[in-house]
């Protein structure tokens, strides 16, 4: 019988790095020398590797991101199961949330990557690549957006994070947990996330720079006049605890709030930012009424790549404002 066909995309990052004589290792295997290090991947499926980028991923940009969305739903329309993005963990969770929100396809969409890099004892990268593998074939992990596999976990793009340095079990989803898990060469998903969000790009899309300020005790917003100096087209300000900044600098923002969008996320990396429950200067209810608009449960990362995207889709405010209350459009309990 013929394996399901799987497009693997590599990027670069740790699982592809070897020591080539520099300072460190650096990214330099090819996307089909690590699958040629895996002989199982060819029990698992018939793959055609494509070596995408070869860089660390903090030099991925949203422009990569868009051409390489525009591919994997090629390769799924020329009739592959499932697509696996290897790369680098840095960026993960922010690449995987961007291929979420762009790739307009059922069959699975998997991104992976290792916390130790080839010459280490315990590599990670060919594990999850074949757990990745794995995934993208499996029926029970269609429909779900783009996953990230690591550490034999499945975590759903919206969620999930790094939380760590250099512990293979560094990725975590908040907060639900991993949707689900792959134990003996089978993936379980016991979890799905409700709704699903899309932005659909015209074809000339442009990049459209978003700031993120992050606020901390002191802040007196002085960077805050630089955002429109440097072009940028809008703001996530990750403001302290449920949604406050130091009243020093809430004309700096509205003002800023009047020129381009300026959404309000909160920097605990927990919970909905509150909407009315304090009333000081520089609180939620402030903020709100001098124009910010409400980030609900996305973090400042997840907030800033969904605000550059709608910018590049031409969303209008009032568009702006209402695709950020869509993330709470879920079933509340009476
Ligand atoms: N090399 C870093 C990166 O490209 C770290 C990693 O891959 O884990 O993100």
């Amino acid at each position: 019988m013929a394996l399901p066909r799987v497009a693997v995309f590599s990027l670069g990052g740790t699982i592809s790095s070897t020591d080539s004589g520099g300072k460190g290792v650096e990214p330099t295997l090819t996307g089909e020398a690590l699958v040629s290090d895996v002989p199982e991947i060819a029990e698992a499926a018939e793959v055609s590797a494509i070596s995408f980028r070869q860089a660390a991923s903090g030099e991925l940009t949203v422009d990569d991101l868009v051409e390489l969305a525009s591919e994997i739903e090629d390769r799924i329309d020329e009739g592959a199961s499932g697509a696996v993005v290897t790369q680098g963990t840095d960026t993960i969770e922010e690449t995987a949330f961007v291929l979420d929100l762009l790739v307009d396809r059922d069959a699975p969409v998997v991104v992976t990557g290792a916390m130790r890099n080839p010459t280490l004892a315990g590599a990670d990268g060919p594990a999850n690549l074949l757990a990745s593998i794995q995934v993208a074939v499996s029926e029970a992990t269609r429909e779900l957006g783009a996953v990230v596999v690591l550490n034999d976990e499945i975590h759903a793009a919206r969620f999930v994070r790094k939380t760590h340095t250099s512990n293979p079990a560094t990725f975590r989803s908040y907060p639900v947990g991993p949707v689900g898990w792959i134990s003996e060469d089978v993936p379980r998903v016991v979890v799905r996330p409700v709704g699903r969000h899309k932005i659909t790009l015209p074809g000339d899309t442009q990049d459209r720079p978003v700031a993120l300020h992050t606020f901390t005790l002191g802040d007196d917003g002085r960077l805050l006049p630089e955002i429109e100096r440097q072009g940028y087209a809008g703001l996530v300000v990750e403001a302290l605890g449920g949604g406050h900044v130091p009243s020093i600098t809430v004309d700096a923002l509205e003002d800023l709030a009047a020129k381009m969008p300026v959404i309000l996320a909160s920097r605990t990396g927990g919970g909905e930012v509150l909407r009315s429950t304090y009333g000081f200067i520089g609180s939620e209810t402030d903020l709100l009424e001098r124009g910010l608009i409400y980030a609900g449960p996305l973090d400042g990362l997840k907030a800033r790549l969904y605000l550059a995207l709608l910018l590049r889709a031409g969303a209008t405010r009032e568009e702006i404002r209402n695709s950020f209350d869509s993330w709470l459009d879920v079933p509340v309990s009476s």
